[in-house]
């Protein structure tokens, strides 16, 4: 399956984002803690290279916490300030406007030197669709600025939030990038919902993730829905429609509505905290 979704939306979105880099002095980078490495956008990598960069592995709550711990290190190591959050969590304010004041550390010197007293900090918080930035935003004001949703493309222009203490945020859409050269990206990209549901083919997405979980967390499927860790993803499906007594009219397993229900639980962690990605 050759999944692509770049409309003209990101396009506009990007070469905005492009224009306001100049107003800023931090990037947050918000990477989805389940796909680290397929989630990190080229192009938002590739922007503003020469500015302080915080990356945040967002949804840590969903992702495996070994995985998290392995992630945080590795690009720790590449010199990235990290931290892994669930930003629905409104606590997450003091641990992250510390991580910013240390991530611009040299323009506050800067200004310290030159006699500014009221220092300010501006950030551009970028990520790919539905990753969390408007709520990670949200959690930081302590009051709902930015409108949210789960199903990406909800923020469709820029807008600067006022945190207080100094700090302005810049909230964008969600965008992804031209092509996917690994088909395996596309893949964990629409997983996770990153990709709008409408161009997607929800069975063949729901075999794909039964046969990727099979071999790397075979308790999720056997643990919720009951079903033998032999079979394969046809016959789990097939199996979990039977189970869940999602039927059509004439009583044969409607693998469709099952698929949707995988997709769902897998998106929520009720099949557990799943990584799809390590970085060995
Ligand atoms: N479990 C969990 N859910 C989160 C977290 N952060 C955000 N969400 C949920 O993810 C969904 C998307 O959040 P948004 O803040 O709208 O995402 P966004 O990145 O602004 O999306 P776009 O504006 O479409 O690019 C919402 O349902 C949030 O409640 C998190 O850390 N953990
Ligand atoms: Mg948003």
């Amino acid at each position: 399956m050759d999944i692509q979704w770049y409309p003209g939306h990101m396009t506009k979105a990007r070469r905005e984002m492009q224009e306001n880099l100049k107003l800023v002095d931090l990037i947050i980078e918000l990477i989805d803690a389940r796909v680290p490495y397929s989630g990190r956008n080229p192009d938002i990598q590739n922007m503003g290279v020469q500015k302080s960069r915080l990356l945040i592995l967002n949804k840590a709550d969903l992702a495996d916490p070994e995985k998290n711990a392995e992630w945080s290190a590795f690009y720790r190591d590449q010199g990235y300030e990290v931290l892994a959050l669930d930003s629905r969590e409104r606590s997450i304010r003091k641990q992250v406007l510390t991580r910013i004041r240390t991530a611009c550390a040299q323009k506050l010197e800067r200004d310290r030197r030159r006699g500014i007293r009221n220092s300010s900090i501006r950030a551009m918080v970028a990520g790919i669709p539905n990753v969390g930035k408007s709520t990670f935003i949200n959690s930081l004001a302590g009051r709902a600025s930015a409108k949210t949703g789960n199903k990406p493309g909800v923020t469709r222009g820029q807008q600067w939030i006022h945190l207080g203490d100094g700090i302005d945020l810049l909230d964008t859409p969600g965008i992804l990038w031209p092509r996917f050269d690994d088909p395996q990206a596309g893949l964990r990209l629409a997983w996770i919902g990153s990709v709008r549901e409408e161009i997607l083919q929800t069975e063949e997405l729901a075999l794909q993730l039964l046969t990727y979980l099979r071999e790397a967390y075979p308790q999720a499927v056997s643990g919720r829905y009951g079903v033998d860790e032999m079979l394969n993803a046809p016959e789990v499906l097939a199996a979990i429609a039977a189970a869940r007594g999602c039927l059509r009219t004439g009583g044969e397993p409607d693998t469709e509505k099952a698929a949707g229900l995988i997709l769902d639980e897998f998106r929520h962690a009720v099949l557990g905290r799943i990584s799809l990605e390590s970085p060995a």
